[in-house]
């Protein structure tokens, strides 16, 4: 990692707002890809996350970490180069998953998934499983995106594809978040989990490609 990019994650961890700002505009202007900046920012949360674990912060230090984080989206989001493609758009629902509002994540898939050139439903956060058989129904999309980052929401991924299932729906599901990983994607039943934005859009060009 470049020293500038290097700079964003520390000051991010250490909640350092001005030196956050700076160091995201350097990196920026001097050509750093985008979603650099974005993966150096997951890696100061990172640290929040840890310092958090450690009662070293409290929530308020998570909030103040979510705002700093959407200020830094707030710069890079019109530099990631949207898709020109005016075909017909693959559908995507995709939603943080019952008893989970942590959304920053999600936001930033479905930001790059828009860029892609796909047609995202964004259902928000704390989503139960009926919403999204209710939105697959509504607009046939056959892809569901599902995000969690409390060991808690694997449970409410597994239900949610359970009830798809049970509704009949014939869709490729993919997690994501936090601590979801390989494991977590068997468990819950899901066709696929993705480390970051760049393989959520990668899934789902899989899956498109398939169905
Ligand atoms: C910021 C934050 C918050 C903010 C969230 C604000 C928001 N608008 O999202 C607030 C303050 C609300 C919050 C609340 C809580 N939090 Co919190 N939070 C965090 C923190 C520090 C960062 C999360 C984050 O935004 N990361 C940055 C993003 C970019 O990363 P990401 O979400 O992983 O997303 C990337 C990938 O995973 C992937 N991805 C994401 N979604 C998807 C979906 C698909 C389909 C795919 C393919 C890929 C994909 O792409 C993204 C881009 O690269 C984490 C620590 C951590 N290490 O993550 C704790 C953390 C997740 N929180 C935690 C906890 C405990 C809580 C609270 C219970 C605290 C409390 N006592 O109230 C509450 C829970 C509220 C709830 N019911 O959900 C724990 C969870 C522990 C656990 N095992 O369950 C963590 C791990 C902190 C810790 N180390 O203890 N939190």
């Amino acid at each position: 990692m470049s020293d500038d990019l290097t700079h964003i994650t520390v000051a991010l961890g250490d909640l350092e707002e001005d030196e956050l700002i700076e160091a995201v505009e350097q990196s920026l202007s001097s050509g750093a890809d985008p979603l650099a900046v974005v993966e150096a920012c997951r890696a100061g949360m990172e640290v929040v996350g840890k310092r958090f674990s450690e009662e070293e912060y409290f929530v308020s230090e998570l909030i103040c970490s979510a705002e700093l984080f959407q200020s830094v989206m707030e710069k890079v989001t019109p530099l990631l180069s949207a898709s020109d493609d005016e075909g017909p758009k693959t559908k995507v629902v995709i939603g943080t998953v019952k008893d989970d509002i942590h959304d920053i994540g999600k936001d930033i898939v479905i930001a790059m998934l828009r860029c892609s050139g796909y047609e995202v439903y964004d259902l928000g956060i704390n989503v139960p499983p009926e919403e999204f058989v209710n939105k697959v129904k509504e607009t046939d999309a056959k892809i569901v995106g599902m995000s969690g980052l409390l060991t808690i929401a694997f449970s409410s991924m597994e239900e949610t594809i359970k009830a798809l299932k049970d509704a009949g729906l014939s869709v490729k599901t993919m997690i994501g978040g936090g601590m979801t990983n390989d494991m977590v994607c068997e468990k819950v039943g899901a066709d696929g989990w993705g480390r970051d934005a760049m393989e959520a859009v990668n899934l789902v060009k899989t899956f498109s490609e398939v169905s």
